[in-house]
């Protein structure tokens, strides 16, 4: 991350990584998004918010992780990691992924949510208190996020199609967001402070949560498809879920201390020992409630 990507950051609160994706990751993307939507796939991972099952809450929400290759890639992928550690410290941690369709079907409203300093309001969308685990400030030289989205773009989105957007600097913002400018259902409606973010295929947008951002109602042609990969600090969670790392036979070593859940530590070498104890005692929990049902 080079002296102006911080500046734009700090200012802005989002930046654009132009050619995120190689062609090839691009390809193998779309293509393992494709086969699982004509096979009928419903929930095209999560926020974590929605669950699997009754009896492994902590780690059974939906992920694109299950669909391997190079979903598990997008974990740590080189292009954006030196970005990752710059905005959320040495150890972070991945906390939940999803895919989105934008669409003529699948046409959202804009609704600004985010807001630095609980900007958001009481009622904001990321937190039902004052957004504060989405918090945005810079001080001792350097960044510090609660939750840091990357948004990778499967499909070019044209100036005036739709997608992301936000109020830039709306992250370091001391007043809540005017009630009337959350909501626009049609792009005529969208106050002027907004900027949508015109994007290729390929591109990754890298945005903190403290943003006041959106999704802008689609009227480009075809669709836009985003995977949407989403940090934290080491300690820090949005989602009231997390990965069990044992669900992805094939990662690597780094990938795994990324799905670790938050503590103290973090994917520290200390932490993994506990971190295995638990999921010890959470397979014995499970067997052991299996048996008492039977
Ligand atoms: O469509 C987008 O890029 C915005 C998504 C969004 O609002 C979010 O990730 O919280």
């Amino acid at each position: 991350m080079d002296e102006h990507e911080k500046y734009l950051f700090d200012l802005r609160g989002y930046l654009v990584v132009r050619d995120a994706l190689t062609k090839k990751q691009l390809s193998r993307l779309s293509s393992t998004l494709e086969s699982k939507r004509k096979s009928g796939v419903g929930i095209l991972g999560s926020d974590r918010t929605s669950n699997n099952s009754d009896t492994k809450l902590a780690w059974s929400s939906p992920s694109t992780l299950e669909w391997g290759g190079e979903y598990l890639n997008l974990i740590d992928l080189p292009s954006l990691q030196p970005y990752l550690e710059m905005l959320l410290g040495k150890h972070y941690r991945l906390d939940h992924d999803y895919v989105k369709i934008d669409s003529e079907n699948h046409n959202h409203l804009l609704y600004l949510h985010g807001g630095g300093q609980g900007a958001g309001g009481p009622t904001d969308l990321v937190g039902p208190t004052d957004g504060g685990q989405c918090f945005y400030r810079f001080s001792n030289g350097r960044f510090f996020n609660g939750l840091v989205a990357v948004a990778f773009e499967l499909d070019d989105v044209r100036p005036g199609a739709g997608g992301f957007a936000c109020v830039p600097g709306s992250h370091k913002v001391n007043i809540e967001l005017p009630g009337d400018w959350k909501i626009s259902k049609t792009q005529d409606e969208i106050p002027e402070c907004v900027d949508q973010v015109a994007v290729n295929a390929g591109d990754a947008i890298i945005f903190t949560e403290a943003c006041a951002h959106g999704t802008i109602p689609w009227e480009g042609e075809g669709e836009r498809r985003t995977i949407f990969f989403k940090y934290s600090p080491h300690a820090v969670a949005w989602s009231p879920a997390y990965y069990n790392s044992d669900n992805y036979p094939g990662i690597t070593e780094n990938q795994r201390k990324l799905l670790m859940p938050p503590s103290a530590f973090g994917p520290a070498s200390e932490t993994q020992s506990i971190w295995a104890a638990a999921q010890r005692e959470q397979a014995e929990l499970l067997e052991l409630r299996g048996k008492e049902s039977n």
